[in-house]
């Protein structure tokens, strides 16, 4: 790995938003997950790398700190805005429009669930890939998904789940797209998530990675 890459890790681990930002006082006057990542770019380091071996590292690494109690929950959000500081530099090589338009999918974290992160990862993805998305946010119902796949009519919904409490509200929302709109395919993903759980709530497709999404909507959904 880069030692730039190495270093944008560590920014969004400590929470380094940018230079300007106080906090961690440890960093005081050093660059942050902004400046760091606009120089990896700038460098013409791939945005995939620096996604993948930069800005989610430092997301991973701070996720095996909170579950083992060594940082709390403010640090956690911190760490959040410091990855998403750097991924407005790298939204527009996913976003660029030169690919052909694959058709349109309505995307969201599943009810009681506030992460975002992977959801807007995918979104990106997804989007850099030719689909449309409606974004609905977090914390979505069953009701709320079912009422946008009525508006949009999209050729798949794409659920995300960060917790294993909140996972299982993905059941209530396959049940009802059945239900309302029997054509339209269900994508469910997020970390605690496994074929097993998708297969029992009967879930069209998971996949661990935003990458085999798409793959998925390219081969199976595209018009
Ligand atoms: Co939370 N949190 N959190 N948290 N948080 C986890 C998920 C946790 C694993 C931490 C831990 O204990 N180790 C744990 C869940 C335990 C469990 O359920 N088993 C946890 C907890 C407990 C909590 C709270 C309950 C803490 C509390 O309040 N005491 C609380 C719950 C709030 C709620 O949702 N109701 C909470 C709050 C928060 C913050 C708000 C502070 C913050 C979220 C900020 C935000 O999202 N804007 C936060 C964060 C950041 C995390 C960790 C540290 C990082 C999550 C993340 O962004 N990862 C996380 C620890 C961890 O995951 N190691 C943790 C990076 C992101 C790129 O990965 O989202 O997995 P991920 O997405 C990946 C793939 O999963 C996949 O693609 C993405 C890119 O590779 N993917 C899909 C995702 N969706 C997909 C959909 C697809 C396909 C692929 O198709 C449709």
């Amino acid at each position: 790995m880069s030692e730039l890459l190495e270093r944008i890790a560590h920014v969004v681990e400590k929470g380094k938003v940018n230079k300007a930002a106080p906090f961690p006082p440890a960093l005081k006057g050093e660059d942050g997950a902004d400046e760091l990542t606009k120089r990896a770019v700038e460098e013409g380091i791939k945005p995939q790398r620096i996604l993948n071996e930069g800005l989610v590292v430092g997301m991973m690494k701070i996720g095996v700190k909170f579950k083992n109690n060594e940082v709390f929950v403010p640090d956690v959000l911190i760490a959040a805005k410091a990855m998403k500081a750097g991924m407005k530099h790298i939204e527009p090589f996913f976003l660029s429009k030169e690919v052909e338009y694959k058709g349109k999918i309505v995307a969201g974290t599943v009810a009681g669930d506030l992460h975002d992160i992977g959801k807007n990862i995918l979104s990106m993805i997804l989007q850099g890939g030719g689909w449309e998305v409606v974004d609905l946010g977090i914390d979505v119902s069953a009701d709320k998904f079912a009422e946008a796949v009525a508006e949009h009519k999209p050729e798949a919904v794409c659920m995300s789940a960060l917790l294993t409490t909140t996972m299982v509200n993905m059941e209530a929302v396959v049940k009802k797209i059945r239900e309302t709109s029997p054509e339209t395919k269900t994508i469910v993903g997020g970390a605690p998530l496994t074929a097993d759980f998708a297969k029992k709530i009967e879930a069209d497709f998971y996949s661990p990675d935003p990458q085999g999404a798409l793959e998925y909507l390219n081969s199976e959904c595209a018009a």
